[in-house]
């Protein structure tokens, strides 16, 4: 790179209001739209040279002529006398593209190479060069005699990123999957689409589906999926159970340092999906009634004598629904004499009578409360709870 701020026109600064040239920093008068570009990225280049616009009334060119040209290269190639055009009639300010077209490699793992290296163009805008995976884009323009402003940009590869939008989806909710991966905007000037492989615990083998760019040069990629526990996987249709962890997988061929070109990385993300009716509507219980040995209800309880209690519980929704229904005996005075409880699965809209046997002690006044959560290790009532106070003789 050539120190130039000494040799440089006054007017070029005027252009930018400043009022003296910066005599100890180099100074490069193009500019790239990105400070650093994937390997098949589009590099939008802009140089500002007021002493080139020769007519104030017409578009004026620059670049293409053999004395003063403009290069745009790789370590390994080059595109020489790149025209860039005026942006207005007296603007001084000449703008071009370029797409860089990588090199032959297969991006997405299929087997397929899935680009078209190719060197080729003029400008200003119908440029190609092949650039190699970890390289630079070096443009020159020699704006005067023997003086020749360079810059230089960085290609390279990148590791891709994969995200759902939310940790928590709702069964009848659409869940999204983001890729970032910039490498994968094969084509700058189209819609690229990558595969990802989306499964569940309750369907191990998943889907394929592809994740589309969110603009022409984005290298984002969305795909949207929906999930049922009623239908099978399918298309872009995902089996799925409440309560269930779903995952997403991108495998990424176009890594950075220090990965070699044919390495690859999976690239996973999890979110979990749950109905959307909230816990505690889920189930519904009734007080619990006492009967004796034979299921007939009880008038009178007396102590020393075993009785059952009895609860009922009933799934209000039509998914299926793990539950532990907890019987707690207290004492008045709040003691807790016993704690226990029945595991079980619920169909959808079923109701089921739970029971357990209890041999008051002593007489006196007891409360028997009812209880219904999700599990005993990560406890979500399902239901409100139930409280009634019984006397024994
Ligand atoms: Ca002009
Ligand atoms: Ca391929
Ligand atoms: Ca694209
Ligand atoms: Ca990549």
């Amino acid at each position: 790179m050539f120190y130039l701020s000494f040799f440089l026109p006054l007017l070029l600064f005027s252009a930018y209001g400043e009022s003296a040239p910066v005599y100890d920093a180099p100074y490069s008068p193009i500019f790239t739209d990105k400070s650093v570009y994937s390997w098949t990225d589009k590099i939008k280049i802009t140089i500002v040279s007021p002493s080139w616009n020769a007519d104030k009334f017409s578009i004026d060119s620059i670049g293409n002529l053999d004395s003063h040209p403009i290069k745009v290269s790789t370590s390994e190639h080059s595109l020489k006398s790149y025209k860039l055009t005026e942006t207005d009639v007296n603007s001084g300010i000449f703008t071009g593209e370029v797409i860089l077209t990588g090199f032959a490699h297969d991006a997405d793992g299929d087997g397929d190479v899935d680009t078209i290296p190719k060197t080729t163009g003029h400008g200003p805008t119908n440029g190609f060069l092949e650039s190699e995976r970890d390289s630079a884009v070096t443009i020159s323009f020699e704006f005067a005699d023997g003086l020749v402003l360079t810059e230089s940009v960085p290609v390279s590869w990148n590791l891709g990123t994969i995200s759902f939008s939310k940790d928590v989806f709702f069964l009848d909710e659409s869940v999204v999957v983001r890729v970032i991966d910039f490498d994968m905007n094969l084509n700058p000037e189209m819609l690229d689409v990558i595969p990802i492989h989306l499964f569940s615990n309750s369907d191990i083998a998943g889907i394929e589906v592809n994740a589309v760019e969110t603009s022409e040069s984005s290298g984002s990629f969305i795909a949207t999926i929906s999930t049922s526990q009623k239908s099978p996987s399918s298309g872009n249709r995902l089996y799925v159970l409440p309560g269930d962890e779903i995952f997403v997988k991108y495998e990424d061929h176009t890594l950075p340092k220090p990965f070699s070109h044919n390495d690859h990385l999976e690239i996973n993300s999890l979110a979990k999906v749950d109905s959307s009716i909230p816990y505690v509507e889920r189930l519904s219980i009734l007080q619990p009634t006492f009967s004796d040995g034979v299921g007939d209800g009880l008038e009178l309880i007396s102590s020393d004598s075993q009785i059952q209690i009895v609860g009922s519980v009933k799934n209000n929704h039509e998914l299926k629904q793990k539950f532990v229904y907890l019987f707690q005996v207290k004492t008045h005075d709040n003691y807790v004499e016993s704690i226990s409880w029945i595991q079980g699965d619920l169909l959808s809209y079923q109701e089921l009578d739970v029971s357990r046997s209890w041999i008051p002690k002593l007489p006196g006044k007891y409360i028997v409360e009812t209880f219904v959560w999700n599990s005993i290790e990560d406890p979500n009532a399902l239901s409100d709870w139930t409280s009634v106070v019984v006397s024994v003789e």
